[in-house]
């Protein structure tokens, strides 16, 4: 059996706790409270130290799935988390107007703390932004020599959410390719 560590990074409110609820179904550990914390966000809960679920795939092998606090506030978190990570998720919330400006920051943090982890952009709630430019984030998500595939994500979904992990299990695999032909 093969254990793989993932790790979803995003903004507040892109979806990372909902993603990691909706895959693991109902087998979660969260650290959600109130959210008294910014004005216009509009949910109840955010994270403050991580969201964590187990889940055994059909193939046999297990994810350990960790959740990232979003807040800049945390941002002390996330290298830590990133720590022995076998793939990143970074979600994208598509409603927010500062979704490009938080997708080169964060792909400064992958630089910094994960150069070498394979990683996703997941794109959630397209469904309240219909205008998305796709190609925009896509064309931004392969900036430094890295591309990373774009994948639109329902993160409420498990369907969704379970083919995202499969986009991503196929980077994981290539990269394990090209390393051991390397
Ligand atoms: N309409 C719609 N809503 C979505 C979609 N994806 C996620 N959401 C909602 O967006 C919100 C995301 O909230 P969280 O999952 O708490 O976000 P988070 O990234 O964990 O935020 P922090 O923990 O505060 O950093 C939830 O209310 C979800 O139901 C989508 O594709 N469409
Ligand atoms: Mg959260």
């Amino acid at each position: 059996m093969r254990e793989h560590k993932i790790v979803v990074l995003g903004a507040m409110g892109s979806g990372k706790s909902t993603l990691v609820r909706a895959i693991a179904a109902g087998a979660v550990v969260d650290t959600d409270v109130h959210n008294s914390d910014r004005a216009g966000a509009d949910k109840a809960s955010t994270t403050v130290a991580m969201d964590y679920a187990d889940i055994d795939l059909p193939n046999g092998d297990r994810l350990r799935l960790y959740g990232t606090p979003g807040q800049q506030r945390f941002d002390f978190l996330w290298p830590i988390l990133l720590q022995g990570a076998s793939g990143v998720v970074l979600l994208l919330d598509a409603t927010d107007p500062a979704a490009a400006t938080a997708l080169g920051a964060y792909l400064d943090v992958l630089q910094q703390h994960a150069a070498q982890v394979p990683a996703v952009v997941g794109l959630t709630r397209l469904d309240l932004a219909p205008a998305w430019e796709l190609d925009t984030c896509a064309l931004q998500a392969s900036r430094g020599g890295r591309i990373l595939p774009v994948v639109p994500v329902d993160a409420r979904d498990r369907e969704e959410g379970l083919r995202l992990m499969d986009v991503l299990m196929s980077e994981m695999e290539a990269c394990e390719l090209v390393a051991t032909h390397a």
